[in-house]
């Protein structure tokens, strides 16, 4: 790394860029293609990537963004685990000189100094589009439990807006229960297991990505239930599994989010590095999936 802003000089000083990544974890399959298609696309573009996965946990991101201002990398990219609590350490690497991106999640923050840009899906549409999907294939009362992705998460807080922006043209569709389920299919199981005991009459589920959808599956099979005919299921994601769950009618609508942002990332890293202008915002291309579609899309599916 050599720091400021234009010197892209590599830790060894071999003209290589060194970019310090902060990943959220491995608590989805989505994540799981992320990470490939970052470490990938950084191979392929021939920058050295400094890999460090949080655990889902914001202080493990804390501690990987200072050790990568003390490594005085040539740009630091993450991927925030919540979106507030981030000014002390960005403003840290501002002074460092060492440009930041936000990959997939956003921040929560008034200075938007603190990063170059934002690469990642509209979570609010994507929660649109999951309402949308309700509202025009159900008729009359409809009881939906939502499973929220992990608390405090951009993702978690904007597909659950732009969900309720949705339903609320039809007062008889009633979110009946809405829990965290942490983006894991343990957490989606678990949860669905109780709403299960506690909620009488649940038509839908809203899981906010597909493995919660896949754990709650099991629990509605456990329970004695047909998912996808007795309970219907909308996800968001469309990763293999899901699109698999999808085809066979277990899933009934998936709302696309796009986990391969390695290319686009790295494009950006070499622009900032170099000191080039670039998109204070980046927004990925999306599709959603009915069955017919999944099972059309399956065999070329790469994740
Ligand atoms: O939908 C979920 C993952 O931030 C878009 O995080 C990402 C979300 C994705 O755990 O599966």
């Amino acid at each position: 790394g050599g720091g400021g802003a234009g010197a892209a000089g590599g830790s060894q000083g071999d003209g290589k860029i060194t970019m310090g990544f902060s990943q959220v974890g491995a608590e989805s399959g989505w994540r799981t293609a992320n990470t490939k298609s970052v470490q990938d696309a950084a191979k392929s573009a021939g920058i050295e990537l400094q890999f460090s996965d949080a655990q889902q946990k914001q202080e493990n991101q804390l501690k990987a963004i200072r050790s990568f201002i003390q490594q005085k990398v040539d740009v630091i990219a993450f991927s925030p685990v919540v979106e507030t609590g981030w000014d002390a350490v960005l403003l840290e690497a501002k002074r460092a000189g060492i440009p930041v991106i936000l990959t997939d999640r956003a921040i929560d923050s008034d200075d938007t100094s603190l990063y170059a840009t934002f690469l990642g899906s509209d979570f609010v549409e994507e929660g649109r589009k999951a309402g949308k999907w309700l509202v025009d294939n159900t008729q009359g009362a409809v009881n939906v439990v939502e499973l929220q992705g992990t608390t405090g998460a951009a993702p978690a807080i904007d597909r659950k807006e732009g969900f309720e922006e949705v339903i609320a043209a039809r007062p008889d569709i009633k979110v009946v229960a809405t829990q965290s389920g942490d983006f894991t299919r343990a957490g989606g199981k678990q949860v669905m297991e109780a709403f299960l005991k506690s909620t009488p009459d649940i038509d839908v589920v809203y899981a906010h990505n597909d493995d919660m959808g896949l754990g709650a599956i099991e629990a509605i099979k456990a329970a004695g239930k047909k998912p996808g005919v007795d309970i219907k299921i909308i996800t968001v994601d469309a990763v293999k599994d899901g699109m698999q769950a999808l085809a066979n009618g277990e899933i009934n609508f998936i709302v696309e989010c796009n986990p391969l942002l390695g290319d686009q990332l790295m494009d950006l890293a070499k622009k900032v590095v170099a000191g080039q202008e670039v998109p204070k915002r980046v927004v990925t291309e999306e599709t959603t999936f009915t069955p017919e579609q999944a099972k059309a899309a399956l065999p070329e599916r790469q994740y």
